[in-house]
């Protein structure tokens, strides 16, 4: 396994970033934090908790999308790719899609965190032997964690990005990423990539205020771990989860509340909140099939098939780079 050390900061610079970013993001006029550091060990715990939660439909229904659709995309990609998958985590939804594969060349896993790295490529060689792994520790929004990928020999490449992960860059941010995955493909290189769709404000609010609470346990656990990393004293019980659907940005929002006017201090600085003033924690951008193939070709690729469920509430899309 090597690690694009440039990448990967120390825990020193990580907690002076992390305090930069907090204090830069609750300094603003509309109080923001990075939706990025809702993942520390909890939060990526309490993350996978929603993924199995009754009213979180997106992770259900992309697992039985893909089963359904496996022959199908596996035929699309074509024979000797080799996957790329930003972000692996876990590499659960990979293996199915490996196994369909006409004699795939190798995996690519990229991935933050070094220990889910290794137990994934442990996980892919118990599962698939004859697999070749070659993981990249490292955050994959920066262009220099995928200087190595030039060194693997490959036919074709094709970037996996499953869990409607896009959603949560922005229409900017969004393109910019496309932009490296495409950056990082020849002509006719592939991307599959799952989008959750433009529905019912009803079913979105409800997957982002669930009815188990795990959701809003996610949201709080962002003061929780600014009080412990940044020497805060953040009190939860004066704080609100928000959830709501946003038709004309289309995304779902998801903000913490003060439920009264109170100062907090974080490393000794005043932060002062309002009655009813928000922290804007993450935002989850649904599509449309033309909203995403539009998104798809601002960011260097051409749409070439999706696979919608039977209640056209996700989708697969599969695209190559121009
Ligand atoms: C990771 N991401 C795709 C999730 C989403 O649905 O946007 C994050 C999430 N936030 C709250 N619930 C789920």
């Amino acid at each position: 396994m090597r690690a694009a050390l440039s990448s990967v900061p120390g825990k020193q610079q990580q907690d002076s970033e992390f305090l930069r970013d907090v204090l830069e993001g609750l300094g603003g006029k509309r109080k923001t934090l990075p939706c990025k550091y809702l993942y520390d060990e909890l939060g990526s715990r309490l993350f996978e908790e929603i993924c199995a939660a009754k009213d979180y439909y997106l992770t259900r229904t992309e697992t039985n999308l893909l089963s359904d659709n496996l022959g199908k995309i596996a035929r699309e990609i074509g024979p000797e790719a080799l996957l790329i998958e930003p972000g692996a985590g876990n590499c659960e939804k990979i293996e199915a899609l490996i196994a369909a594969l006409d004699t795939p060349r190798g995996y690519y896993p990229m991935d933050i965190s070094p220990e889910i790295l290794r137990a994934a490529e442990a996980r892919i060689k118990r599962h698939l032997p004859g697999i070749r792994v070659w993981s990249e520790v490292g955050d994959f929004t920066q262009p220099a964690v995928w200087d190595n990928l030039s060194n693997i020999p490959s036919r074709k490449r094709v970037v996996f990005f499953p869990g409607s992960t896009i959603g949560n860059f922005g229409p900017q941010k969004s393109a910019q990423l496309l932009e490296l995955f495409a950056a990082n493909l020849g002509a006719g290189d592939g991307l599959l990539i799952c989008t959750d769709l433009v529905k019912d404000s009803v079913v979105l609010e409800r997957a982002y205020h669930d009815s188990a609470h795990v959701t809003e346990r996610f949201n709080k656990n962002l003061l929780c771990r600014i009080n412990r990393e940044l020497d805060a004293d953040f009190d939860l019980s004066l704080f609100a989860h928000r959830a709501f659907y946003h038709p004309l940005r289309q995304r779902v929002e998801m903000h913490l509340v003060s439920l009264q006017r109170h100062d907090v201090s974080i490393a000794g600085i005043k932060v002062e909140f309002a009655e009813g003033e928000t922290i804007h924690t993450e935002s989850c951008h649904k599509y449309t099939i033309s909203g995403f193939n539009a998104l798809l070709c601002k960011g260097g690729f051409k749409p070439i098939r999706h696979w919608k469920d039977a209640s056209e509430s996700y989708a697969i899309h599969y695209a190559q780079a121009i």
